[in-house]
């Protein structure tokens, strides 16, 4: 260990500052910079970036103060087969994650990062997990050689001095990153550096530690996302009675001006950001938005469950994304935007598959080629993001910045199904709701390296995301629902936008602002005024409001169609997925598992 020569030179805090000059000593950069978050600090660096021809400004009129850049073809998406759990024992990380025994992890990462930031500056950024001032929100230091990654983190959390008084004398979650390439004196810097052969992306749940190597990506880099705000705090919510979730959080107010909280998990590019800041079409329905893609959940003194977003802002998925389909976000993307493997049109403006017709002449794809297309292939990589602060979002929700969260009223699960899951169940108690989460499967998606439209079990979404064993995941949300009485508690909720007629193939639900209809159901189901019916898999509802809206024939019944023969086979499915959990696997669910098979007798 290296101890700092003067205790005060970088923060108050003389374990951070043992620290930084640990990283300092194994790293060996050429310069080190503490962030302190301001505009001009972050003006400074994107000048630096566009000079060295890593980002480029976007049409001044068109995108103020905006940036697009493109990243190595290996370097598109989050790497779950390099991603690992380093718990002491092999057993707490569970069947679902990559487990390493911490000693060997943390000497191949020391041989890693030995010289690992050589010819670059190291920046030490202090970032804030939930709203400054609450008593819920969290302190992480990323300490990276990526410029790119300090943009994106002060657009995504709350970044630098702020960050540091919020730390006071409390613990911090280090994150040390670096994307693996040193350069040798008067080397010239590649546009986007990465190491795709050797990437770690390491933690350490026991002592609340992130190492990460060789990406420079979204989840994989921006350590406060996915590495802090699920997988090590899903480990210190457990410790502490608490829950970190893979989910949106939406304030919604009906005509009469009642507004309610729900907040619902989706796996990556399954449509939370669109759900998020959905524009009814329902009239006289608002909804707002506190977050698209992570809540921080515990119970409030009244016995509800109340939400925080420990984010700031959004790194959302680009194609699809349309007046259309998302009015709310294509508003928040005006302007001080950074947009990652999109398409950059001639007028230096951004364009994506699904934006708004054909692909104008004389774009250029994501690998900055000029695009074909002939050539079969998108111009916009399908994982392709915007990272965009939420006070942009003309729908963001003030509450957001509330340091005691928001009362949560309903909970959704929901994934890509083509078949057998109707467009909305309601659970008939938490235990059942707490199995709506544990039996949830999803076609996977460009968000995660690999195959695309798979069909694969993903609990509670959070199959790549969550920090320890599965097992006692499912165990800590059944203890949760025993801190207070049920009618306090949430309602929970199945939901499945993604339904095809077996015989066309076609998507049954419009989704999008439509999905306004489920949620007024939802809404009014919570305050016992909308009637639902029994049935095997739990309560749907006795009718949706679809006033105005015309869906393909037999597409309702479609919808809620509950077909015994898929019904087996997914209990059996499930029957063996829940197997995988051995001794760890809560009785209950198998209870709900064996309820579930009764009733279809
Ligand atoms: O993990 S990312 O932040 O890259 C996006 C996601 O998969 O949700
Ligand atoms: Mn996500």
């Amino acid at each position: 260990m290296i101890e700092s020569s003067s205790p005060n030179r970088w923060t108050q805090n003389s374990a951070l500052n043992r620290w930084i000059e640990e990283a300092i000593a194994l790293c060996r950069p050429d310069h080190v910079h503490l962030c302190d978050g301001s505009d001009e600090e972050s003006d400074r660096i994107a000048t630096q970036m566009v000079e060295a021809g890593i980002l480029t400004p976007l049409n001044q009129q068109k995108r103020p103060g905006s940036f697009w850049c493109h990243s190595h073809p290996d370097d598109v998406a989050r790497v779950e087969e390099n991603t690992f759990i380093c718990s002491e024992k092999k057993e707490d990380a569970g069947p679902t994650n990559n487990w390493s025994e911490p000693a060997k992890m943390r000497e191949h990462l020391k041989k890693l990062f030995n010289g690992c930031m050589q010819g670059r500056t190291m920046y030490i950024v202090p970032y804030c997990m939930g709203p400054l001032g609450s008593h819920f929100s969290r302190v992480g230091i990323e300490i990276t050689d990526s410029p790119y990654v300090v943009l994106n983190m002060k657009l995504m959390t709350r970044m630098g001095e702020p960050a540091l008084k919020h730390l006071a004398q409390d613990l911090f979650v280090p994150g040390m990153h670096s994307v693996g390439v040193p350069l040798k004196k008067g080397e010239k810097d590649v546009s986007w550096p990465c190491n795709p052969t050797d990437r770690r992306i390491a933690h350490f749940p026991e002592t609340r530690e992130i190492w990460s190597y060789g990406s420079g990506y979204g989840g994989n880099a921006l350590l406060g996302k996915k590495c802090f705000a699920l997988r090590i705090a899903s480990a210190i919510g457990r410790d502490e009675g608490w829950m970190a979730e893979h989910m949106l959080i939406l304030g919604i107010t009906n005509p009469q001006g009642e507004k309610k909280y729900i907040a619902a998990a989706f796996p990556s590019a399954c449509g939370k950001t669109n759900l998020a800041m959905l524009s009814p079409t329902l009239p006289g329905w608002k909804v707002e938005c506190v977050g698209d893609d992570i809540a921080w959940l515990r119970i409030g003194s009244d016995g509800r469950l109340y939400a925080i977003n420990p984010e700031a802002g959004y790194f959302g998925v680009a194609p699809g994304t349309s007046m259309k389909t998302n009015p709310n976000a294509m508003k928040t993307l005006v302007r001080d935007t950074i947009f990652t493997n999109v398409a950059l049109t001639a007028e230096k403006d951004v364009w994506w598959e699904g934006i708004n017709g054909a692909p104008p002449p004389g774009l250029i794809n994501w690998l900055g080629k000029p695009h074909d297309p002939a050539s079969g292939q998108p111009a916009a990589h399908p994982n392709s993001r915007f990272t965009v602060s939420a006070h942009q979002c003309p729908i963001y929700d003030t509450a957001a910045e509330n340091p005691q969260g928001v009362p949560i009223s309903a909970i959704l699960f929901g994934g890509r199904r083509k078949g057998t899951i109707p467009l909305v169940v309601e659970a008939y108690s938490w235990a059942q709701g707490v199995f709506f989460g544990a039996a949830l499967s999803s076609e996977t998606t460009a968000a995660a390296k690999g195959a695309v439209g798979q069909l694969r079990h993903d609990p509670f979404a959070m199959l790549p995301f969550c920090g320890y064993h599965m097992g006692d995941y499912f165990a800590h949300w059944l203890s949760m629902g025993e801190k207070s009485p049920p009618d306090k508690l949430p309602r929970i909720y199945s939901v499945n936008w993604f339904r095809k007629d077996p015989s066309t193939g076609q998507l049954l639900w419009p989704g999008y602002g439509e999905n306004s209809r489920i949620l007024k159901w939802i809404f009014e189901r919570t305050s016992n005024q909308a009637p639902g019916r029994e049935t095997p898999i739990g309560i749907l509802p006795e009718s949706i409001d679809l006033s105005g809206l015309s869906l393909p024939h037999n597409a309702s019944e479609n919808l809620f169609r509950i077909d015994q023969k898929e019904w087996q086979a997914e209990i059996e499915e499930l029957k063996k997925y829940f197997q995988r959990f051995a001794s760890k696997m809560p009785l209950a669910l198998l209870a709900e598992l064996d309820s579930l098979k009764q009733r279809f007798q």
